[in-house]
């Protein structure tokens, strides 16, 4: 899959605004991956396409990670926010025919993290949450965070949303936690 093919392919799934957001995380992606030294046709790769299943009915992803014998049940039980992760992971590797590894697990985990995150991992995640759109409270600090540690940036990002999914009383999946901790120990 080249990337003109893989923009041609989202664009179809995602209304206009989420495909604009798509396009700066592209950006910010990018500009991660420089930063940090990340192989950038893999980290633009897995940006392009990682909210590719965000439209799915909910019960569809729900079939699609059930039917995924590498993907944990567990994605179910959290909420619907967290299902479009899983599930268009393993929707770009059956309708697009995406095999690299790592654009499939940095698609899996761009809205939860999780513990022992790689580079490309990290980088999707993070340029999601602070791409140029976002307003989200304490976003400035994330952002000059991400400037100068790819992990201070990702640990801010983590505690942000762990603190407003506990404020609503919502589920954390566990893997929220897990990168949290291990983040917090590494900058300590
Ligand atoms: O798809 P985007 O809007 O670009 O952003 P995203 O993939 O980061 O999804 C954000 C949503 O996911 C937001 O509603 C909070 C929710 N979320 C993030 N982490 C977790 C979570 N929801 C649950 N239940 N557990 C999490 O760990
Ligand atoms: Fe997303
Ligand atoms: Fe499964
Ligand atoms: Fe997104």
């Amino acid at each position: 899959m080249n990337e003109q093919r893989a923009f041609e392919a989202v664009k179809k799934q995602l209304k206009p605004a989420r495909y604009e957001h798509t396009l700066r995380v592209v950006e910010t992606a990018e500009e991660l991956a420089g930063k940090y030294h990340a192989r950038l046709e893999k980290v633009r790769l897995a940006a392009i396409l990682h909210d590719y299943a965000k439209y799915r009915p909910a019960s569809e992803m729900k079939d699609v990670i059930r039917s995924a014998d590498w993907l944990s049940d567990e994605w179910c039980s959290y909420g619907e926010a967290i299902l479009h992760a899983p599930a268009g992971a393993a929707l770009v590797r059956s309708e697009l025919g995406i095999t690299d590894e790592d654009v499939i697990r940095a698609i899996v985990y761009h809205t939860t993290g999780r513990a022992g995150m790689t580079l490309i991992e990290k980088i999707v995640f993070l340029a999601d949450y602070i791409e140029p759109g976002r307003k989200s409270p304490g976003i400035e600090s994330v952002r000059q965070a991400a400037d100068d540690s790819l992990d201070r940036g990702c640990l801010l990002a983590l505690a942000n949303t762990i603190g407003f999914l506990t404020s609503k009383k919502q589920p954390v999946f566990p893997d929220t936690f897990h990168a949290y901790n291990e983040l917090v120990k590494l900058t300590m």
